[in-house]
């Protein structure tokens, strides 16, 4: 398997949990997201992924892009061990924090869109500094409501075992440091994290453990 991918993508940082879980080999093929306008955008890496987007999975001619997607077809293809519980319910609420992350917290601070802010809308490193760590914050404050519910002693998003919801968690809390997000408000996601990255698979798909950190 090849995946596509760059070192502090927290998109790609979920898959590369998410294979180091599963125990998967895979070649990194790192696409470089601002060198000359972005590896990402280029022809040969749209003709696989039109969506010119990291991460990306190669897995004997089959391409898919879109890091839960990726997930499930690693889960789907390699159930052990999993990533999602037994039962329906289960699954369901460990997949509605995932979202949360996913679809409600990330897009909001990616590239393109802080891009978009500083180069068509004329907002200054300020302002989109201050939209990313609203955003993340906004986020944040539900996730710990969720995560003080489901989990069970504190140690993984949902129940007492890895899941989905981590792989998420933890890239979206790096973003977080990133940005200097006030993280006092969320000491159960922090100690949750803290736990969760001095496991051997999530400390392997750390950014500064990939081949092309820098
Ligand atoms: N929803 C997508 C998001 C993928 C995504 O936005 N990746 C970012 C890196 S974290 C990217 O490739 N950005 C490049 C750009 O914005 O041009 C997923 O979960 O895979």
């Amino acid at each position: 398997m090849k995946l596509y991918t760059y070192w502090r993508s927290s998109a790609a940082y979920r898959v590369r949990i998410a294979l180091a879980l599963k125990g998967l080999a895979y070649e990194s093929v790192p696409k470089h997201l601002l060198r000359d306008g972005g590896e990402q955008r280029r022809a040969d890496y749209l003709e696989l992924n039109p969506q010119g987007l990291v991460p990306g999975l190669e897995d004997d001619g089959f391409f898919v892009g879109q890091s839960l997607a990726i997930c499930e077809y690693l889960e789907e293809t390699c159930p052990v061990p999993p990533l999602l519980p037994s039962t329906a319910r289960d699954r369901a609420t460990v997949r509605s924090m995932a979202l949360a992350i996913a679809c409600d917290i990330h897009p909001l601070n990616n590239l393109r869109v802080q891009q978009y802010l500083r180069n068509e809308i004329g907002q200054g490193e300020e302002s989109v500094a201050r939209w990313t760590r609203h955003w993340i914050a906004r986020g944040f404050t539900p996730l710990d409501a969720l995560v003080a519910r489901h989990s069970k002693d504190g140690r993984y998003c949902f129940g007492a075992s890895v899941t989905l919801a981590d792989a998420c968690l933890v890239p979206q809390m790096y973003n977080a440091r990133r940005a200097r997000v006030d993280l006092s408000p969320f000491p159960r996601l922090v100690a949750l994290s803290a736990h969760l990255e001095g496991l051997p698979a999530f400390a392997a798909a750390h950014p500064d453990a990939q081949p092309d950190a820098e």
